[in-house]
């Protein structure tokens, strides 16, 4: 797993090189938004419960069809297997949002999640939604906090979002 640090290491080590322009203007801008990314984080952190719980109102509100009979969410379970999926994205999408990179989202939430939602019906158009609106109610808490996080907050839900899209062959 990587940061936007060791990830810019990684790359300049392979080839010998010192850091030049380029990657110094990049790590400086990177450790200027570090607290700015970890105050969102902390909004995300302390009002995680809420936010999927909302999220997932707004969903079932939107498309109802999910938790009738015949839905991917119906039942008591799997209602709660998908608010459960839900959290999974908020929780590693504020990782991502700290460490500036989006590899923890390939290797620990994307990695093989395209098999296991085809082979159980889950169905991606809608799991996107979900990740969208949540990207919508973590934006509005984040600027009431007062946080200007507007440069990169959106960044670990689009990729999600994109990611699980393009995967939907
Ligand atoms: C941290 C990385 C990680 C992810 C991402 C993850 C996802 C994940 N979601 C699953 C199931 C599921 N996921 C959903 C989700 C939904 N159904 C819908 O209609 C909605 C659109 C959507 C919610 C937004 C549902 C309903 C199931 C249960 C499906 C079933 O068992 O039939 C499963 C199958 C095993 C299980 O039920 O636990 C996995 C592995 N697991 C992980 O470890």
């Amino acid at each position: 797993m990587q940061d936007a640090v060791t990830a810019l290491i990684g790359r300049y080590d392979i080839s010998g090189r010192y850091f030049d322009r380029d990657a110094l203007d990049t790590l400086k801008s990177y450790f200027e938004s570090g607290t700015t990314r970890v105050q969102a984080a902390a909004v995300i952190t302390s009002n995680a419960a809420g936010i999927v719980k909302e999220a997932g109102l707004r969903l079932f509100d939107e498309l109802p069809e999910l938790i009738q009979p015949g839905g991917n969410a119906y039942t008591t379970r799997r209602y709660a297997a998908c608010l459960r999926d839900m959290d999974y994205y908020l929780r590693y999408a504020s990782y991502a949002l700290v460490a500036g990179d989006k590899d923890v989202l390939d290797e620990r939430v994307l990695e093989g999640l395209r098999d296991t939602y085809n082979s159980l019906g889950v169905p991606i158009g809608p799991t996107v939604q979900g990740i969208q609106i949540m990207k919508d109610l973590v934006r509005a808490q984040v600027i009431e906090a007062g946080i200007d996080a507007k440069g990169f907050l959106d960044e670990p839900f689009d990729y999600l979002s994109r990611q699980l899209s393009e995967q939907n062959i």
